[in-house]
């Protein structure tokens, strides 16, 4: 099956499985609406594509990593809600569409995203609790809760608000992304592992996922500089305006583009030995060559 086929496959899955959990009863209809406004605006789904392929590239059934790899799509939804509020990124437009707080009001964005937050542990722990408390699924709870806390996701987003207007080190923001960014890419892929009963492929698992999670963010920098604001749905020029540190402010264009390189090749390294299919290194490439 081609790349496009596959990765349409994929996330047809993910979108049937969210669109299944999402319909909350007893929950009051205006924070319903705004969970499903975020969740389903067109997002590329990569960490849950991630978990799947993980999972499917060591011989596991990616049915049963599924649900686990929804509810990273599920923080990462609630994170994105929360960055573009106006005491965070202050943005009107993500994935082509007005923010959630600019539909919904500020109050109800906020509660969006903390609905999307618990929800996917209350999720996370069903999992848990339905796959009679086999370890593998506790520990894939426990790497989801780490990278998305103060140690992981949130840590990174500290760093990042306490570093606006000043000059960041090239290693400082490759720290700051790993875990910004970085975090739930590596987590996304680890539980793909964990599933699939490979943990003998975890230090693997952690090398290709960290190195594809910096390339990703140096290519969200050049496309926030050089991007097509129609394609990435969304203002560019956010990171100057905002005066961060970025890869595009430290290295310039070229440099970034030649470091995004270097960082994807050295996960398309370890795509092969994570997925003998090839699915996950065509989509490595597409991560460094994406318009959006
Ligand atoms: C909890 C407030 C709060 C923030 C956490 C991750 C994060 C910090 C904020 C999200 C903002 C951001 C732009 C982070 C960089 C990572 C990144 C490039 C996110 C966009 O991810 P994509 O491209 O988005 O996967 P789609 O729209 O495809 O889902």
């Amino acid at each position: 099956m081609a790349f496009k086929e596959m990765y349409e496959k994929k996330q047809l899955m993910i979108n049937n499985y969210l669109s299944n959990i999402i319909s909350v009863e007893n929950t009051p209809e205006v924070v319903i609406s705004a969970m499903k406004y975020s969740l389903f605006a067109g997002g590329k789904r990569i960490r849950p594509v991630l978990s799947l392929t993980v999972c499917e590239g060591l011989d596991g059934n990616p049915e049963k990593v599924l649900p686990l790899a929804c509810c990273i799509e599920l923080i990462h939804t609630y994170s994105l809600i929360h960055d573009d509020l106006p005491s965070m990124d202050n943005d009107d437009m993500r994935r082509g569409k007005p923010t959630n707080h600019k539909v919904f009001g500020e109050a109800n964005a906020i509660l969006a995203g903390d609905a999307l937050l618990n929800y996917a542990f209350e999720f996370i722990l069903n999992t848990i609790s339905i796959n009679n408390f086999e370890p593998k699924y506790t520990l894939a709870g426990q790497i989801i809760a780490k990278a998305s806390g103060p140690t992981g996701m949130i840590g990174g987003q500290v760093i990042d608000i306490q570093n606006e207007g000043k000059n960041m080190s090239l290693e400082e923001l490759i720290y700051m992304h790993s875990k910004k960014t970085g975090a739930l890419i590596e987590a996304a892929c680890m539980i793909g592992g964990i599933i699939a009963d490979r943990v003998d492929k975890l230090d693997e698992i952690k090398e290709y996922s960290h190195n594809l999670g910096i390339a990703f963010q140096i290519v969200d920098d050049i496309l926030d500089c050089t991007g097509d604001a129609n394609k990435l749905g969304k203002k560019i020029g956010r990171d100057e305006a905002l005066d961060k540190s970025t890869f595009m402010k430290i290295l310039g264009v070229d440099k970034s583009r030649k470091f995004a390189v270097e960082y994807s090749n050295r996960a398309l390294n370890l795509a092969d030995k994570l997925d003998r299919t090839g699915f996950l290194g065509e989509l490595t490439e597409f991560l460094l060559n994406r318009e959006s």
